[in-house]
């Protein structure tokens, strides 16, 4: 059985829908996010504390983009969520896995930092200003794939719409979807009615407050 570390609405959301989409078993260990570093249990798995872990038997793992290629490797042999190293369309997704967290989300974890935790006069500053130009950049590469195929790895689901539909969540989340444009919210619209995409949502009781 696989356990998932995580909490709502954290990266968490991407491992849960490929295992959704994969038809696996697993469990969710839900981690508030504020008592993280006095949770032992989950340190053990990710002593750095961030968000999600998994662990699959012996195997402890950390970063969700990671975890979606692990899950791939050993549980995929379907190709539900990804295609073979041969076929055509598999550059576009390989892409589109990665950039949705190191081109777009990575970036938004500094808006986050700075727009939460920073203290008043430091929520304005250069990197966040950056980091938002730097997913704008990024979201263009989203748009015009939008405007060749229906999907980032072309014509089929795959992981790729994983990476990138979180990193778009989370950039509404932080006001920034004045810009996505039509062709955006009709994808993510797409992606939403997917049935493990509302399973995966549904696993979650947000934590009270
Ligand atoms: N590249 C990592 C990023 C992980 C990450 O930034 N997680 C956030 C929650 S979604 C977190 O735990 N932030 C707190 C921290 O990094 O200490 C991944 O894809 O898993």
């Amino acid at each position: 059985m696989i356990t998932v570390y995580g909490a709502f609405p954290t990266r968490s959301l991407r491992v849960i829908w490929a295992l959704e989409e994969l038809g696996l078993d697993y469990r969710l260990r839900p981690v508030d996010l504020r008592t993280r570093m006095q949770d032992a249990e989950f340190l053990n798995i990710n002593p750095a504390g961030f968000l999600p872990a998994m662990q699959d038997g012996d195997v402890a793992m950390v970063d969700s983009i990671a975890m979606l290629e692990y899950l791939v490797a050993r549980y995929d042999g379907a190709n539900l969520l990804a295609p073979a190293a041969s076929d055509a369309c598999f550059p576009a997704y390989q892409q589109f896995l990665h950039l949705g967290e190191s081109g777009m989300a990575a970036f938004l974890n500094v808006i986050v930092g700075s727009k939460f935790m920073a203290p008043e006069n430091e929520k304005d500053n250069f990197g966040a200003r950056m980091a938002e130009r730097m997913f704008d950049s990024r979201l263009a590469l989203v748009k015009a794939q939008l405007g060749r195929a229906p999907m980032m790895a072309g014509e089929r689901f795959s992981a790729a719409d994983i990476s990138v539909v979180y990193a778009l969540g989370m950039a509404e989340r932080l006001g920034l979807a004045d810009n996505f444009g039509a062709e955006v919210a009709d994808y993510r619209g797409r992606m939403a009615a997917r049935p493990a995409f509302q399973r995966a949502n549904r696993s979650w009781s947000p934590p009270a407050s």
